[in-house]
């Protein structure tokens, strides 16, 4: 198991994005082929970007078939190279339930998971909380998706419980619990920078904002920078092009814009 002595993951990653001069967290999303082929695929990735990325994502796809063992050779690489994880699970579940996946996950070796608030504290995220906090561990929860289908969700009016007389948006209620509980951060997609910036009005500067959705699925770097975005967390766009490195190098430069 590791020790939680290190900072907390929002600093971490902050340190990193700021050293690196780069907000750009690579998606690693590899499941069609041989587990050996796979891995091997996902660490020259790394290698390939390495300098242009402050973190890496993988999605649970990944570890289902590179297996426990080599998801943890993975993550020793990668922390090797000087930057953090996340393991993209949108845990949904009980609390006993949460607590054993991310434990599992922190001993293989990651520094922070996705959780969706719709599972809501009590019996659901407390626990989980709880636990990946006393382990120095992040957590990112889901505010609003970049698909066209998060509007069904995220965007819907909802009274927020059986008193409420006005209605409210779904999304503004999951952004005030990410500050509530404490998240490192928040999920919103990029593919729709009018809801990043009212996501900003309520998340502050106290949970960062993780925007994947750029290139493959529509989103600009530009657009959701300017509206509030923290982090993009990109995958195929940089994955399957032809040359990963110039790729993540051109977004590290777009998404450090601001800062210059
Ligand atoms: P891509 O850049 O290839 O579209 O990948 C985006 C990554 O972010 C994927 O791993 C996906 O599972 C994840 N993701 C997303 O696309 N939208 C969300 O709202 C939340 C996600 O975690």
């Amino acid at each position: 198991m590791r020790k939680s002595s290190q900072k907390p993951f929002k600093n971490r990653i902050l340190q990193s994005s700021r050293s690196k001069k780069t907000r750009i967290v690579l998606a690693i999303d590899v499941n069609d082929g041989p587990p050996k082929e796979l891995s091997d695929r996902a660490t020259d990735l790394i290698e390939q970007t390495l300098q242009w990325i402050c973190a890496v994502k993988l999605g649970r796809q990944t570890i289902l078939c590179i297996g426990p063992e080599r998801t943890a050779e993975l993550l020793r690489k990668i922390h090797g190279s000087g930057l953090t994880t996340i393991i993209d699970d949108k845990l949904n579940d009980i609390d006993e339930t949460n607590a054993a996946i991310t434990r599992a996950y922190h001993n293989l070796g990651f520094d922070a998971i996705t959780v969706n608030p719709f599972t809501g504290w009590k019996g659901g995220l407390e626990a989980t909380f709880k636990l990946a906090h006393e382990r120095g561990m992040g957590l990112l929860a889901l505010v609003y998706m970049s698909h066209p289908g998060a509007s069904e969700g995220y965007g819907q009016k909802i009274l927020s419980n059986a008193r409420s007389k006005k209605t409210r948006l779904e999304f503004e209620i999951f952004a005030e619990r990410a500050v509530k509980w404490k998240a490192d951060g928040a999920v919103v997609g990029a593919t729709r920078p009018s809801i990043v910036l009212r996501a900003k009005e309520i998340l502050g500067t106290s949970v960062p904002i993780f925007s994947p959705g750029v290139g493959t699925q529509g989103g600009e770097i530009a657009r959701s920078l300017k509206a509030g975005t923290d982090y993009f967390i990109i995958g195929r766009s940089i994955t399957t092009a032809k040359n990963p490195g110039n790729v993540a190098e051109e977004f590290a430069k777009a998404s450090v814009d601001l800062d210059t």
